[in-house]
């Protein structure tokens, strides 16, 4: 879609906007499932890289230890539980630049995924930057999406990251496609963005061949330590029309509202529903950050009358 289009969107009057999204909602999902995922960080914390927003770089005193990658074992009580809970996806996140193919914690990560793909959960990993070798590696070891985010605007991102450029991003984005998982894309508002970069941001995802699967929306969370923990609250309101534009702009893409949710209301989440998120992390931490309890989202599921979404059919799983 062209930013143009965006903007129109955009700048619809509010409540013809979430009533529009809605709309486009309703012909592509059944009403009320909202998608559960759990996070999980298997390994915390001492990453390289200066990305201005994140707690886990070990360029800032943020009081996140550096942690070892997690035991296979470890992963699967985790997993295990999630699935107990009604998580129908289980997202796996590394403070890595990346991964490199033959490296023994990358040999390790896939064993892993081995083995959380017999549960059933749709699996999904954040590792950071890769090619096309280990794509193709973590696609055959039951890997459904692969979580890489642009975060930005191409021109606010070099103002909030300096280790690597957004077309690195691009590069592991094309890579993941390439090897057949779906691309698990989106970005952090409240970054000191304007609502152009926002825009932009959405410009670069609507046209990626194919589209994302699903689309994280995370308002940035305020980590001390970090260059950006004096950033103000996202607005609601602008944060609901931006997920109502990536609603209307991608119909078929989950709209994840991701990080950010212990600051907002449960009205604030409700419209966020409405407008066409379909999809959020479901447990009380997400990668070192806190998330709304999982009793709260029950509470707020039963109030909105939401339900779980179903599991797509994973194959490792499947019986039909
Ligand atoms: N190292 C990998 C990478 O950078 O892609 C994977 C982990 S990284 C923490 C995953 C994503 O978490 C980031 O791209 C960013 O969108 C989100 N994130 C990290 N810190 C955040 C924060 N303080 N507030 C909101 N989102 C955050
Ligand atoms: C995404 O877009 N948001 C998640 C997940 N993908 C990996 C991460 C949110 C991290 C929030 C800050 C933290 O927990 O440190
Ligand atoms: Fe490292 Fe990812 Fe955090 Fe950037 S966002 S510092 S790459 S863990």
């Amino acid at each position: 879609m062209q930013l143009s289009e965006l903007q129109e969107i955009y700048a619809t009057p509010f409540f013809e906007l979430i009533s529009r999204a809605r709309g486009v909602y309703l012909e592509h999902w059944t009403g009320n499932e909202v998608q559960l995922c759990t996070l999980l960080s298997i390994k915390t914390g001492g990453c390289s890289e200066d990305c201005g927003y994140c707690a886990q770089s070990s360029r800032y005193s943020t009081g996140v230890k550096a942690e070892r990658l997690m035991s296979t074992e470890d992963v699967m009580e985790v997993a295990r539980r999630a699935h107990e809970n009604g998580s129908t996806r289980f997202c796996m996140g590394a403070a890595w630049k990346g991964v490199r193919e033959g490296d023994p914690r990358f040999e390790q990560v896939l064993g892993t995924i081995r083995e959380v793909s017999k549960l059933g959960m749709e699996v999904c990993v954040t590792l950071g930057q890769l090619s096309e070798p280990e794509a193709r590696q973590l696609k055959a070891a039951g890997v459904k999406a692969y979580n890489h985010n642009i975060d930005t605007s191409p021109e606010h991102y070099e103002k909030v990251v300096s280790t690597h450029t957004f077309d690195d991003r691009l590069n592991t984005i094309r890579a993941v496609q390439s090897a057949g998982m779906d691309v698990c894309c989106g970005g952090i508002i409240g970054m000191g963005e304007t609502e152009l970069d926002r825009l932009k941001m959405l410009e670069v995802l609507t046209n990626f061949d194919p589209s994302p699967e699903s689309v994280p929306i995370n308002c940035l969370m305020p980590m001390p330590g970090t260059p950006l923990e004096q950033q103000a609250p996202v607005d609601i309101f602008e944060l609901v029309r931006l997920i109502a534009t990536t609603r209307i702009a991608l119909p078929k893409a989950k709209v994840r509202l991701s990080a950010g949710r212990t600051r907002m209301s449960r009205e604030g989440q409700a419209l966020a529903f409405f407008a066409g998120a379909n999809s959020i992390f479901y447990g009380d931490k997400l990668l070192t950050a806190q998330n709304p309890g999982v009793d709260a989202d029950r509470d707020l599921f039963r109030e909105l009358d939401l339900v779980p979404q179903k599991p797509e059919c994973a194959p490792a799983a499947c019986g039909c």
